[in-house]
């Protein structure tokens, strides 16, 4: 591999932002405490929450660095930086989110496995760089190509940092090549996030990013794509990152029962208060994030100040003061929206916010219904208490 190499120790690491809010340090996971997440519409790349299953890969020399693309039964190319940079360079605002996002409030009902999450295992951001659809192109692969003529149905992302689910080998995921080979589904090779070079924590060189989908298959670092013929076999496809039903423990497990997880569901959040607040007598501000994955926007934000008895409707936008609306042209369907709500709070109350999609979509009132045992895609309602006092927060 030349021009990238992957430490098997965290000697390495990049710096960070104090402000983030550590969830396991080696491999390093972090996300923003919630007051930073809203306080832009497209996140901070120092704010942004860092996911990781291994030590941060270093470029040693960016001009010798290269993916490597190998086709069933064809040759393999090698693509340089300066060749992807030589296609025409697209920018995509796309919401990440962690599958695993929220996780920590599915926990209280009973134990899952992985590391714990807030609200905050998600972010906002400008990516830049060819597109897949693009590339593939130029590789003799055409748009819209479903399968090729020697089979290939998926394209496999693989990366070179170690990860231990992989027994020391490199974290890797597949999408369909339908998805891949389609320029509206804007799966991108990035090289920037919000106009700057990636930094080392989100993949740089070079990463996928795919919108819509959960984070786990924008794999980081990429060194090498493979046209297959089947998904991807790897440990964070088949193993991880499925979603089973209640019923299903650790000793019952059949892991090929079901499919790796892709587009996230409809999710919001409501982060301008934590789980407990301590508020004033008077106007409190409600304001978080609503996203749908698949391209699908968001159609409404219902708030309750009574637990969910009675709701209002909260206002959406993108941009601070162009209302939001799901099908303009003008929106990100990619990305995130923001809500506010302001309520008069005079005692006690639990604040509950839940988010429909433009398909009517609309998250689950409960996390017992969605409880699975490695705790992804938490998307009940999200509710938080608060206590009228004398003292603000
Ligand atoms: N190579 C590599 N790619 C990876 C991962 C990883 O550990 N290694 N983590 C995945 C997961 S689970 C998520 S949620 C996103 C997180 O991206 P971020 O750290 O840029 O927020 O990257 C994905 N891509
Ligand atoms: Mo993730």
């Amino acid at each position: 591999m030349p021009g990238i190499r992957a430490p098997s120790d965290y000697s390495e690491e990049p710096p960070r932002h104090p402000c983030l809010k550590i969830n396991a340090k080696e491999p390093f996971n972090a996300e923003p405490p919630r007051s930073n997440l809203i306080s832009s519409y497209v996140t901070p790349v120092d704010l942004f929450y860092k996911r990781n299953h291994g030590p941060i890969p270093v470029v040693e020399d960016i001009e010798s660095y290269s993916v490597s693309v190998t086709a069933l039964q064809g040759n393999t190319r090698a693509l340089f930086i300066k060749d992807i940079r030589k296609l025409q360079k697209h920018t995509v605002v796309a919401t990440l989110q962690c599958a695993g996002n929220r996780r920590t409030a599915m926990s209280k009902t009973k134990t899952v496995r992985g590391v714990g999450w807030d609200i905050a295992a998600i972010g906002n951001a400008v990516w830049s760089g060819a597109k897949l659809a693009d590339v593939l192109e130029q590789l003799g692969i055409p748009k819209y190509t479903n399968v090729t003529s020697s089979g290939g149905k998926h394209v496999e992302f693989v990366s070179i940092d170690k990860c231990k689910e992989e027994n020391g080998g490199p974290y890797k995921a597949s999408i369909p090549l339908i998805q891949a080979t389609n320029p509206e589904a804007d799966v991108l090779l990035a090289y920037e996030m919000n106009g700057q070079t990636l930094k080392r924590d989100h993949g740089y060189p070079l990463r996928v990013i795919v919108p819509g989908v959960i984070g786990a298959r924008s794999v980081k670092w990429l060194d090498s794509m493979n046209i297959i013929a089947e998904e991807c076999q790897g440990f964070f496809m088949q193993k991880d990152y499925k979603m089973f039903p209640p019923s299903v423990n650790w000793d019952n497990i059949d892991w090929s029962t079901r499919r790796p997880q892709h587009d996230f569901p409809v999710q919001c959040a409501i982060c301008s208060l934590e789980d407990v607040s301590m508020v004033k007598h008077g106007k409190v501000n409600i304001k978080g994030y609503a996203v749908s994955g698949g391209g699908r926007g968001i159609e409404r934000v219902d708030v309750s100040i009574d637990g969910g008895k009675s709701w209002v409707e909260a206002s959406r936008y993108q941009r601070i003061g162009v209302p939001y609306v799901a099908d303009d042209a003008n929106c990100d369907k990619w990305a995130w929206v923001f809500f506010e709500a302001e309520a008069d709070i005079t005692h006690g109350a639990e604040i509950v916010a839940k988010a429909v999609d433009t398909a009517a979509n609309v998250q689950p009132e409960n996390v017992e219904v969605i409880w699975n045992l490695r705790g992804i895609l938490n998307t009940s309602w999200h509710r938080v208490h608060v206590k009228v006092g004398h003292s603000n927060m």
